[in-house]
């Protein structure tokens, strides 16, 4: 049955788009086609290797010095533990950073949260790279990139993350990207390390796979006054609260919030499942106790303990990323809950992602979005997700696989 609340996929907006995307092999790259990245000419050329497009070359090598900006800039390393610093990457990208189709919403990541995103275990500070304007020195522009460890079916490769590229309004289109993106390989090849992993909702040279969001109402009421779905066809207001109502507790007797001493449990839990995806994350116990220990108004981690072996069996988690709504007279934010890792061994999946829909709609969020990754495509539609407008764009920097993925087989979420 159609979910009658559903971000209008059908919008003009949206078609135009997605005619766009169609089209977009046809369209040339100027930057994009001087870098080792998939190219759309080889797309079905199954004589290519899988694996690194260029070699790595002795550090000697790398260039030594920054790239150009035009003079008017400067380069800055942003440091994240400084709360002057951190609110100036939070303010840029507060008021300049992703929007949807329709600029309805933008994404507002938070300062806690980005200290978590920016800060994970061997973190490089010289990886968090803004651009200044020199005379007012103001914040201008920003790209960051995080170290991971992500195997690509049986490889362990140390990549780079890229997450948060992000040009002032007043400043695009004027090539600023490609010298960011260029400053930052620079600094991920300084530290021996010639991989990158990216998300981005345009398509460019060459995705690794293409996954769709998909939205649960958890506030509907909400959610349909500042424009997020509307109302579908024969629903009323009061029907439609009641279709995505939810239990006032969890339902799976021993679920919890995961605690530091579940740590060890929980990596070999996420481990074992993850090793069965074509590209995945490779969490040892550190990444565990920083990507999945929850942190307030950051990361939500629970799991079911069984009550007789207090074996850890299942666990979910899901990470908090609220947008500002745009131009609303009501309201200013829209909560929401992105689901992050989820593993179920003797909880049947179904009911541990509902418990988790629960404990997000007690914490106060509007919406609980999920991508099509991993299994998630066997509880969507049962659990009243709706598929969303947006899609994300999954990419490899220097690597390259012989084919591309089924969303089903990648076991990645970025931020
Ligand atoms: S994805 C989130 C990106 N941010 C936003 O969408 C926020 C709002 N938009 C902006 O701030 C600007 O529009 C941005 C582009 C900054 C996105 N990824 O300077 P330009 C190419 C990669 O004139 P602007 C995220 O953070 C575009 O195709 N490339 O354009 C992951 C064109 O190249 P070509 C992009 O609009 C980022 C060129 O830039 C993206 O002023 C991963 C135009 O440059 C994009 N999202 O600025 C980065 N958007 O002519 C790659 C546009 O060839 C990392 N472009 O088509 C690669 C790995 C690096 C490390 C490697 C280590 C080994």
């Amino acid at each position: 049955e159609a979910n009658p609340l559903v971000k209008d996929d059908t919008s003009l907006e949206t078609i135009v788009r997605r005619f766009q995307d169609s089209m977009s092999e046809a369209k040339t790259h100027k930057f994009w086609e001087t870098q080792p990245v998939g190219q759309f000419k080889d797309i079905g050329d199954t004589s290519l290797p899988e694996g690194p497009i260029e070699p790595a070359t002795p550090l000697s090598e790398v260039k030594q010095e920054p790239y150009n900006l035009p003079s008017v800039y400067e380069w800055t390393t942003c440091d994240m533990n400084s709360d002057d610093m951190c609110s100036e990457v939070y303010n840029l990208l507060k008021n300049n950073y992703v929007e949807d189709d329709e600029n309805m919403f933008r994404f507002n990541y938070s300062k806690e949260f980005l200290r978590w995103a920016l800060r994970p275990p061997g973190y490089y500070q010289s990886w968090h790279i803004g651009v200044r304007a020199k005379t007012s020195k103001k914040l201008v522009a920003f790209i960051s990139g995080v170290p991971a460890r992500i195997r690509v079916r049986d490889e362990v490769v140390k990549m780079a993350e890229i997450n948060f590229l992000c040009v002032h309004k007043k400043l695009r289109s004027k090539r600023l990207a490609p010298v960011m993106i260029k400053e930052v390989t620079r600094r991920v090849h300084l530290e021996n390390i010639w991989q990158a992993a990216y998300t981005a909702g345009v398509v460019l040279p060459t995705p690794i796979t293409t996954c769709q969001y998909w939205h649960r109402s958890l506030n509907p009421k909400k959610l349909i006054d500042v424009g997020f779905s509307r109302l579908g066809a024969r629903m009323t207001m009061s029907r439609t609260i009641k279709l995505y109502k939810l239990p006032d507790a969890p339902i799976t007797p021993g679920f919890r919030k995961m605690e530091p001493r579940d740590v060890p449990a929980v990596t070999r839990l996420l481990r074992n499942y993850l090793s069965q995806f074509g590209v995945a994350t490779d969490f040892d116990e550190n990444d565990v106790e920083h990507w999945l220990l929850p942190r307030e108004d950051v990361v939500d981690s629970y799991l079911v303990e069984s009550p007789e072996t207090h074996d850890v069996t299942d666990f979910c988690s899901f990470y908090t990323l609220p947008s500002t709504i745009l131009g609303n007279p009501n309201y200013t934010t829209l909560k929401a809950a992105y689901s992050y890792y989820n593993v179920a061994t003797q909880t049947s999946f179904l009911q541990l992602m509902n418990d988790a829909l629960i404990v997000s709609k007690q914490k106060g969020f509007d919406v609980f979005n999920a991508l099509d990754v991993m299994h998630n495509e066997s509880f969507l539609k049962e659990l009243k997700f709706g598929p969303g407008d947006g899609q994300l764009h999954y990419y490899l920097y220097n690597y390259r696989l012989k084919s591309a993925l089924k969303p089903s087989e990648l076991g990645l979420v970025l931020l």
